[in-house]
């Protein structure tokens, strides 16, 4: 029998996407940095314009999981990393917005087996956000080890290898199960 588990170390042929909410980008940003950081100092090159890191900014966070789920689609990444900031105002808006957003991240993940990583904070107050985005800790480097484990382990569930040589490299011919844009 085997034992499945992720590592940091592999990540030469790795590629990931980011989905990056607008509303309340002083807070998206600074996941975004603190996410970018921790996929530089694992070898990723996280430039826009190189092979592993793409970039895909939406309007809010309700609009991420139907960017998230083209992607997934498209087989061409090891994980997808959703970012946002849904922060409690007075109406009761925030509960439609925060419970949409993590519904649709889960379905895409599960629907696709592409790791999407869940890096969106649902706050009560700005104070809170910005805390965790960077004054206090950075989530949005937990949230890219989330990605670079998952996009580690996910290759050797699908092949039943532990520590597979294939580690991190998406999914190839395995896409073909995939759901379609269609459905
Ligand atoms: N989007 C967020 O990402 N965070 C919020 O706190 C937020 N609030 O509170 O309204 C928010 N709203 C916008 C929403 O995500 C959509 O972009 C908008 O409703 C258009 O579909």
């Amino acid at each position: 029998m085997a034992v499945f588990e992720g590592n940091f170390t592999q990540t030469g042929t790795m590629k990931f996407a980011f989905v990056i909410g607008r509303f309340n980008d002083l807070v998206t940003t600074k996941l975004l940095a603190g996410a970018q950081d921790c996929l530089k100092r694992h070898g990723i090159d996280t430039d826009p314009a190189g092979s592993q890191v793409d970039y895909a900014w939406v309007p809010g966070s309700f609009e991420v999981p139907m960017v998230a789920r083209q992607l997934a689609i498209s087989g061409r990444y090891s994980a997808i990393i959703c970012l946002g900031a849904v922060i409690r105002g007075q109406t009761p808006h925030f509960d439609y917005v925060a419970a949409e957003v993590a519904k649709g991240i889960a379905a895409t993940s599960l629907q696709t087996g592409v790791p999407v990583v869940f890096g969106v904070l649902t706050t009560d107050s700005m104070q809170q956000a910005l805390e965790r985005a960077g004054i206090k800790s950075n989530l949005g480097w937990s949230y890219a080890m989330s990605a670079l484990e998952m996009a580690s382990l996910m290759p050797q569930v699908f092949s039943g290898k532990a520590n597979a040589a294939n580690n991190g490299v998406m999914f190839g011919t395995q896409t073909a199960s995939l759901p379609t844009a269609a459905d």
